[in-house]
């Protein structure tokens, strides 16, 4: 594509005109951002074509945590050097776009992954769209008062969605017991890298039937339709915060209902339209399921089908080709089961196609005692999905292979060929070109530009290693520093870049053990503090995480950790070795500032936990040594990278079981005295608790009842042993080399290695 700087600004200057009476020089930041969009999509899209005729993957999905587009669109349509000269041209800078807000229209990994796919998709070339809901408002911003979290509303759509077009002519009418609503859609265009490539994120939004009726206001019945209207619009206010945990709200079913039958009705419509046949939908379709969220797709496709005049086996035996289950997380309160009454209160018809589901079962001879949809009146989705689906796979090798020997055994044992195993990745393009422009110059110079699509020509930077160490130190540096500079003007925290920058930034939950991370930053300052500790490297230790507003031990781990950086952060015996910062709010903008000024990836889980984890995979993509547990992709970052190239402690998935059977952790705080001082400042009064959080959390650990259940005492010794190694050698050439080996090995960890193979394994694209 020609790009002509003048003619653009020309364009957005007509388009300030025009929508909001102004001009280049006058507009404000939010006016700027909308022409801007605007304007580059009138550049690409005015002669988009038609996706191929073909076989296409909808992307069935909750969540989809995008983070900005702004920059990462740009960058794929080759458009960011441009843009940014432009706006030089008249004295204005492209970072004023920063205060766009974040579309964070999901909680975490799982909502951050389908961003990551779509975008590796569009690249790949892979006929993939993303479905989803358009939340009103995103997942809550965090601040804290007094070390405690508080939430507030996410507005996302402060500045406008001028990436978001509504197409009114697909809207469709989604049907409850109690009530009908429309379902709008409205779409959000996916750039591949470089490639022409454009697929599509469509979210629904509910509105009212009838937005206003007059004739019930005139006849008095007026607050009969408001109340209808605000029902309707409810469905969508608000992405539900929990990460991890069911909880079994009717409008989250209402949620995940309105979402599967929109985007059937609305695929199934097309497909009329365009005189396929139904039977043959499997030639033209398939349907990725996100985890259990959208799984109601599957009994809503199974009445829609049969409602166009299909028999239940012929709908049945072509779900069973469209459908796909992807799992990710083995936690029994993260598996979504409903209550059948309520579900077939709610949607009686629903309802029904799962109950012939079950009977189905039966009839092919399933043993009911141990494979079973519905049981004891509960909906259990994971198995509906399990059952119906094509293929299932788990999201890394030990995370897989834990679903086929435990979480799934029983299902494993009728259907082995359904389950397979696709690693995790994520897209080098926001995670390395986007957040990282020095370092990936530095590769550019030494392999080309090859790996912007193929991540796997990292192997051959491994020659180079050696004579990019300066260059990767110095841009590091900067790096940190700017970093440092982030956190000074958003924490009020300053932060030297000569520390160590040790970093665990994911949600908070106490798989995760940051509970770990923050006692082993007491422990050592204890050590430093009584003088059994003579040197410490300096180091600050950076957290990151939103804890789920009902998850009380979650929101006590951020009290802690707050009240353990006011301590050390006011001490003056200690500003030259350590600093604590928990940074607020932290998102996907904020990660992409992290991940490449970061020394240190904590990655601590407690093995069998963390399913994949993928910052795990950016930090390493970013020259950042791990220091974790067997667990998740870091089994597979340790194969890839070499584990002498990583710092692995704890526990393994055989180790926990065994422990767990035997288990008193207060032998171990009773023969450490320093963990013991560490564990007890949660009740002895080092800290404020009027809340009585930091007790409980001391509970957690040493009650009687289910002692540690994520092992961090049991894990706490081997941890500090190797992160004291971690410190030890920082700063050495060694170390540096580690960091770069990580960068050359990160090859398979790309998403799109990941898409080419759900394309190849599952979706036959
Ligand atoms: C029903 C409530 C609920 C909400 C979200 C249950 C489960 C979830 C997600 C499955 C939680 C999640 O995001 N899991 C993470 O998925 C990532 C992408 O596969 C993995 O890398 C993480 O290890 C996993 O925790």
């Amino acid at each position: 594509m020609k790009f002509d700087g003048k003619r653009f600004l020309e364009e957005i200057d007509a388009i300030l005109g025009t929508e909001f009476g102004t001009t280049l020089s006058s507009a404000e930041e939010k006016e700027m951002y909308v022409a801007l969009t605007k304007a580059v999509k009138r550049l690409v899209l005015a002669d988009r074509k038609a996706p191929a005729e073909g076989k296409r993957c909808a992307y069935f999905s909750a969540e989809f945590l995008m983070g900005r587009s702004i920059f990462a669109n740009l960058l794929n349509l080759g458009l960011l050097d441009d843009a940014r000269k432009a706006f030089a041209s008249i004295g204005q800078n492209l970072n004023r776009f920063e205060d766009v807000e974040d579309a964070a229209l999901g909680n975490g990994g799982l909502g951050r992954l389908a961003a990551c796919y779509l975008e590796s998709a569009a690249t790949m070339g892979i006929p993939l769209d993303g479905y989803g809901i358009r939340y009103r408002y995103g997942l809550f911003k965090q601040t804290f008062e007094d070390g405690y979290q508080h939430e507030e509303g996410d507005d996302w759509t402060k500045w406008g969605d001028p990436w978001g077009m509504r197409v009114e002519r697909d809207s469709v009418i989604v049907e409850f017991a109690d009530r009908s609503v429309k379902a709008v859609p409205y779409d959000a265009p996916v750039f591949g890298y470089r490639n022409g490539v454009i697929n599509n994120l469509r979210l629904w939004s509910s509105e009212p039937v009838q937005p206003f009726d007059f004739s019930a206001f005139n006849e008095m019945k007026g607050e009969h339709t408001a109340e209808e209207n605000f029902a309707a619009t409810k469905i969508c206010d608000v992405l539900y915060p929990n990460d991890n945990t069911m909880v079994g709200k009717m409008l989250r079913l209402r949620q995940q209902y309105f979402m599967v039958s929109a985007s059937l009705q609305d695929i199934v419509r097309g497909e009329k339209r365009k005189g396929h046949d139904l039977r043959e939908l499997d030639r033209y379709f398939c349907f990725q399921l996100n985890d259990t969220h959208p799984v109601l797709a599957i009994p809503e496709l199974l009445r829609l089908l049969q409602k166009e005049g299909l028999s239940f086996e012929e709908a049945f035996a072509l779900c069973r080709k469209c459908f796909n289950f992807t799992n990710h997380t083995i936690m029994a309160e993260a598996l979504e089961k409903w209550d059948a009454l309520a579900l077939s209160d709610l949607l009686p018809d629903v309802y029904a196609q799962i109950v012939r589901c079950q009977q189905q079962l039966e009839s092919d001879g399933l043993d009911p005692a141990r494979c079973f949809i519905i049981r004891d009146n509960v909906i259990h989705m994971a198995n509906l999905a399990i059952y119906v689906s094509a293929k299932v796979n788990g999201v890394a090798r030990i995370h897989t292979d834990i679903l086929k020997t435990e979480t799934f055994a029983d299902w494993y044992a009728v259907y082995p060929e359904k389950f397979v195993n696709i690693t995790n990745g994520i897209t080098p393009r926001r995670w390395l070109l986007l957040n990282n422009p020095e370092l990936a110059h530095e590769i550019d110079l030494r392999i080309g530009e090859e790996w912007h699509t193929d991540l796997t020509q990292f192997r051959r930077l491994t020659p180079f290693a050696d004579e990019m160490l300066p260059a990767f130190r110095a841009l590091k540096r900067r790096n940190k520093e700017r970093l440092a500079a982030y956190i000074k003007e958003h924490e009020g925290v300053e932060l030297s870049p000569d520390f160590i920058f040790d970093v665990q930034v994911k949600r908070l939950h106490e798989y995760k053990r940051q509970l770990l991370n923050a006692l082993s930053i007491l422990y050592f300052y204890f050590g430093i503090k009584d003088g059994e500790i003579e040197e410490f490297p300096p180091t600050a230790f950076l957290f990151g995480a939103k804890a789920a507003p009902g998850y009380y031990n979650a929101k006590a781990v951020i009290k802690f950790i707050n009240e353990i950086a006011k301590l050390v952060n006011s001490d003056e015996e200690v500003s030259d070795k350590m600093k604590v910062v928990f940074v607020q709010n932290y998102n996907v903008s904020y990660a992409e500032k992290i991940v490449c000024a970061a020394d240190i990836s904590e990655q601590i889980s407690l093995a069998g936990m963390e399913a994949s984890g993928t910052s795990n995979m950016k930090f390493m993509l970013n020259g950042t040594v791990t220091l974790g547990t067997m667990d998740g992709a870091n089994v597979e970052i340790c194969e890839e990278a070499g584990a002498e190239n990583e710092y692995i402690f704890g526990a393994t998935v055989e180790e926990v079981a065994a422990v767990k059977r035997f288990y008193c952790p207060r032998e171990l705080t009773e023969t450490n005295p320093r963990l013991k001082r560490a564990v007890e400042t949660l009740v002895d009064g080092t800290f404020p608790d009027e809340k009585g959080m930091l007790k409980r959390l001391h509970d957690s650990l040493l009650s009687d009842y289910q002692p540690d259940r994520y092992l961090v005492l049991y894990d706490f010794a081997e941890y500090v042993r190797v992160k004291e190694e971690l410190l030890r050698d920082y700063g050495t050439e060694e170390f540096d080399r580690k960091c770069l080996f990580n960068i050359c090995a990160a090859g398979k960890f790309s998403a799109d290695r990941s898409v080419k193979e759900y394309a190849e394994l599952i979706w036959n694209l």
